[in-house]
């Protein structure tokens, strides 16, 4: 079986996890689009393993519709601005479309490619702030493959507060005691921020995460807890725990 080897670098050091091919990528499905946030650049992609959910708009009749992963961006400009995509470096045999839209029944396509570099695909569009774009890496008919997928600077999204946590964990479908528990742990934080107790809210923010640590790969799965626990960190940080 074919293996893809997914390496992170750290600061100090670099970790490898081979994992078996079989696995989507994790921006298989619209509705896990990964965001490109920051510096302009380069990503490394795959659509290897991806597949094509059935309302995706793939308005290809010679290009076909098979294996596809999705990005979601906004511009960092503070006015409309002319903006490019592309796949040119490093890419299988892709097309490219952007589009408006927040569920696959709805998007409204702006513009798309299959060949404006040889077999990489390349985009040009006027990018309004505040609107968020849809961006999907499919392959020439059924193919799949690896790619590079250039883009504009993207505008950073605002740090999470309580108020984004506590939609994270109702968002989650937990027993209702321990979603109790929780938002209880969340809403006590809140209250305590907005009267200028910051110890103690960051202490009800601890002992959310000691909760949420304790449910890992019980009554909140693996990744979810990760998600929560990442967040929670990041809303400590930015009340200044
Ligand atoms: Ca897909
Ligand atoms: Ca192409």
């Amino acid at each position: 079986m074919r293996r893809v080897v997914l390496c992170v670098v750290a600061t100090t050091m670099m970790v490898c996890v081979a994992s078996a091919s079989a696995a989507a990528p994790a921006n298989d499905n619209f509705a896990d689009a990964e965001a490109l946030a920051g510096p302009a650049g380069t990503l490394s992609g795959t659509t290897i393993d991806a597949t094509s959910e059935p309302e995706e708009p793939c308005d290809f009749d010679v290009w076909g519709c098979g294996a596809s992963v999705w990005y979601t961006w906004q511009t960092a400009a503070t006015t409309t601005t002319q903006v490019s995509f592309d796949t040119c470096v490093n890419s299988y045999d892709t097309t490219l479309q952007v589009f408006t839209g927040n569920s696959l029944a709805t998007l409204q396509i702006v513009t798309e490619d299959d060949g404006g570099c040889f077999r990489g695909s390349r985009v040009d569009f006027a990018a309004a702030p505040g609107t968020t774009y849809s961006i999907r890496v499919g392959g020439y008919g059924t193919s799949a493959g690896t790619f590079g997928l250039q883009h504009p600077s993207g505008n950073t999204p605002p740090p999470p507060t309580i108020d984004t946590l506590i939609g994270s964990v109702e968002a989650l479908g937990l027993p209702s005691k321990l979603e109790g528990g929780l938002l209880k742990k969340l809403n006590v934080a809140q209250t305590k921020l907005e009267i200028g107790k910051v110890v103690a809210a960051c202490k009800r923010l601890a002992a959310f995460i000691d909760q949420v640590e304790r449910q890992r790969g019980k009554k909140i799965m693996d990744a979810d807890a990760n998600a929560l626990i990442d967040e929670a960190r990041a809303v400590r940080e930015s009340v200044g725990c």
